[in-house]
Formats: C-alpha cells, structure tokens, sequence
C-alpha cells in the first residue's frame, strides 16, 4: 500500500473517525500496527502462571497475538472501536434474582460490532482503494482488544485490568480493524486508577490477585460463562452473590462509571425478563425455553447445562441463607 504524505494521512485519519462514530462507535483511535513488547512479556507471565483456567485457547498463537503483522501481511495501522452498551439496573431489582451481566442483557456484540467494522473497511476501501488489505476483529482472533484500544488513546487498562475511558467508565465493547494502511497514531492517555483500589477491595474471590492482573480460575465471569463441569470450588460457590452468567461488580465500584450514559445502539437493549428474573423460574427453564430466551446474546455460551449450574449454585445459596 503506497504512503501518503503526512497531511493527507492526517485528513484519512480525521475521516475515517468520523465515519466510525457515524456508524455507530463512540469512539475510534489509531495505533501503528508494532509488536507489542511489553504486554507480551506480562502475557507470557500471566499463561506460565496458569491464569487462563481451562482456557486453553489462550495458550494458543500467542506470536499472532502479540504482532499485528501476524494477523495481515504488511499491516500498518490498528484501528480501535469502543462500543458502549450501558444501561441502567431495572429498578425491581430484587434479592431472589439471579444476576446476568448487563453486557449480555441484549444482541450479541461480536455480531452487532463485526457489521460496522466491514462497513468502516468498506468505506476506507472507497477512499483508498480496493487493493486495501484488512481484517476485522472482536474477540474472534488472537488480538489484545485491549493493549490496543490503551495504545490508541481511548484509555487505560484500569486496576481491574479492564480498559477506562475518562468520560465513558468501562461498560462497553472493544473491537478492531487492522490494516495496511498508513494512518496518523494517536498517544495514550495516562493512568487515573490512582489510588484508588475500590475493585480489589470488593471482588468477592479476591480474583483480582494484585493490581491490574486477574486469575480467571478465581473470576465468577470465568466460572460462570467459560467454565465447564460442575467442580466450581465450596469456597468460591459462596461468594457467587446470584450471579449466573457473567460478573460486574468490579465495574460496579469504580468510580468512573459514575459518567456512564445509556446505548445508542438498539441492538444492546435489554430482553424482556433478561435481567431481572426469579432464579425460580430460571431453574424450571427446559432447554428449549433457554434457546428461545437466549438465541442471538451472549448468554448461550455458557451452554444450557453451564446455565442450569449456575442457576443451582445461587439457588444453593439463596436457600441456605433464608
Ligand atoms: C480472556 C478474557 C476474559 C477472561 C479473563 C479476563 C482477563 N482480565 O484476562 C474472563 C472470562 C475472566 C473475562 C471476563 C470478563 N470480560 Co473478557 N475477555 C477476555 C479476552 C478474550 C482476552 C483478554 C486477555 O487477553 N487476557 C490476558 C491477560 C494477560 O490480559 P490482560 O488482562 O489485558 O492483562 C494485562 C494486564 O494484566 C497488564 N498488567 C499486568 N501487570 C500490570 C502492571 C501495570 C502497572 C500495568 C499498567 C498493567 C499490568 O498486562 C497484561 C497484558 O497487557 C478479551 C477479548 C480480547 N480478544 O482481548 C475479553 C474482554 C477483555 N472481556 C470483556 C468483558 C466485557 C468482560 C467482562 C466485563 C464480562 C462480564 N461482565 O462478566 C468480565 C470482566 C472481568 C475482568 N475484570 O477482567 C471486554 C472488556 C472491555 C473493556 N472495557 O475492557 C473484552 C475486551 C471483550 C471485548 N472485545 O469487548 N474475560
Ligand atoms: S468480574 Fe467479579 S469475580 Fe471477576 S474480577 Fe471482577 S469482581 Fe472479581
Ligand atoms: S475501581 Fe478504582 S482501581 Fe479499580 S479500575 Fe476503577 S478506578 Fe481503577
């Protein structure tokens, strides 16, 4: 892909920003598609340490998830989405439900994410050329969403070692497209964790085992959404606190969500009896009430007997503490 000189790359870059919001995206920065150094080091720590849990793939490819040039030959630019999916708790919200993580509450992100981002090549194929050479991603391939979004300046990778954003909190999305497009890099933005450890303090399992790193085998999210079998541990069962599918409590307490405001994205908007429903009722759901429920979000990768256990286990609790 032939270079530009530096302000019509600056003016392509401007552009394409503005077409990603008018898709959709609140946000859209740009990092040159570089190894990532550091964060590979902290990712081998972290996989010879076994904080994967039984998430092999993790293990997997990890050259193609530390270079983008892995991923696309002649890769030059990373482009960032963020794709906000607030929405406020349901004001009913009652001690017998069982708790599903409001990134789930509506359409499957990786489609409602992956459509835009062909929508955004499709456009900078226009403007460039159909010779441009590019993938999408959201969580699909072995890409860093968010060592990527923290380069390209959309935040920072928080204590709860997700990424922040200073006027949006943590609720939303990250996705990618990487190209062979030269494109103008925007600077990171500093840490504003401070000193501030309100995640640490309230992770029930204590998953978070030091700033800015997670042991997934201890994190409700894992054992709830990427666990199989029934072996959750007695000590973790109890700590559950009626969640069933995903876990959002160190979002909860971070003060930067305080600025959280509601989706503009239709498609994130909450199913009926989604997110606040008895776990009685869960419990009775048949595997066919579970697909119809859930077909197209996020929840059915727990699988219906992943579901069924987490239900069980908050129901556990409920009945030994009534
Ligand atoms: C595996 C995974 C999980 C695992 C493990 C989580 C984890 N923190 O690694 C589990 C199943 C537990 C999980 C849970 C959740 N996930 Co998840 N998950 C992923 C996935 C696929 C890979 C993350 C990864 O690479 N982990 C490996 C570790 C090593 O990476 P890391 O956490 O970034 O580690 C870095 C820091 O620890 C840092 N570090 C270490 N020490 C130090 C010290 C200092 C000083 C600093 C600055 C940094 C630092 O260096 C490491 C490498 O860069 C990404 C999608 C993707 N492809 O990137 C989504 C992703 C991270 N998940 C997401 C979401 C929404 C969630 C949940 C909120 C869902 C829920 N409500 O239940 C929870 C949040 C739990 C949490 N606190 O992280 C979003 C996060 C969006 C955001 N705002 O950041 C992502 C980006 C998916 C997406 N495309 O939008 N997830
Ligand atoms: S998602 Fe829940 S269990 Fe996992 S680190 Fe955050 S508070 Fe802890
Ligand atoms: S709760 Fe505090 S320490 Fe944790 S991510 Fe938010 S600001 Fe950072």
């Amino acid at each position: 892909m032939p270079g530009f000189d530096a302000s019509a790359q600056l003016d392509l870059t401007l552009r394409l920003k503005a077409e990603a919001r008018r898709l959709g995206f609140d946000d859209c920065g740009i990092s040159s598609a570089e190894p990532l150094d550091e964060e590979a080091r902290r990712l081998e720590q972290w996989l010879l340490e076994g904080r994967y849990a039984t998430m092999e793939w993790m293990a997997n490819h990890f050259d193609k998830r530390t270079d983008p040039t892995q991923l696309v030959e002649g890769a030059q630019s990373v482009i960032s989405v963020l794709h906000n999916y607030y929405q406020p708790d349901p004001p009913e919200a009652s001690d017998g439900r069982g708790k599903i993580s409001r990134y789930a509450w509506g359409d499957d992100y990786h489609e409602v994410m992956k459509d835009k981002l062909y929508r955004l090549y499709q456009w900078l194929q226009e403007e460039v050329g159909t010779d441009v050479n590019g993938r999408a991603f959201v969580d699909s391939a072995p890409v860093m969403d968010k060592a990527w979004a923290a380069r390209s300046g959309l935040g920072w990778q928080g204590k709860n070692t997700l990424l922040l954003n200073r006027e949006m909190g943590s609720y939303f999305f990250l996705g990618e497209l990487i190209v062979d497009v030269p494109l103008t890099p925007d600077a990171p933005v500093p840490d504003s964790c401070g000193s501030c450890t309100r995640c640490l303090d309230a992770c029930p399992t204590d998953a978070l085992y030091e700033p800015y790193a997670l042991d997934a085998s201890r994190c409700i999210s894992y054992l709830t959404i990427e666990h199989r079998g029934f072996d959750v541990p007695d000590e973790i069962r109890e700590e559950l606190h009626n969640w069933i599918f995903g876990c959002d409590i160190c979002q909860q307490v971070c003060p930067w969500n305080k600025f959280s405001r509601p989706t503009q994205e239709p498609r994130y908007e909450a199913r009926e009896d989604v997110r606040d429903t008895d776990l009685h009722d869960w419990v009775e759901m048949n595997l066919d009430a579970f697909e119809k429920r859930f077909q197209g979000t996020p929840v059915t990768r727990a699988g219906y007997e992943g579901f069924q256990r987490n239900v069980r286990n908050a129901m556990a609790k409920l009945e030994s503490t009534s």
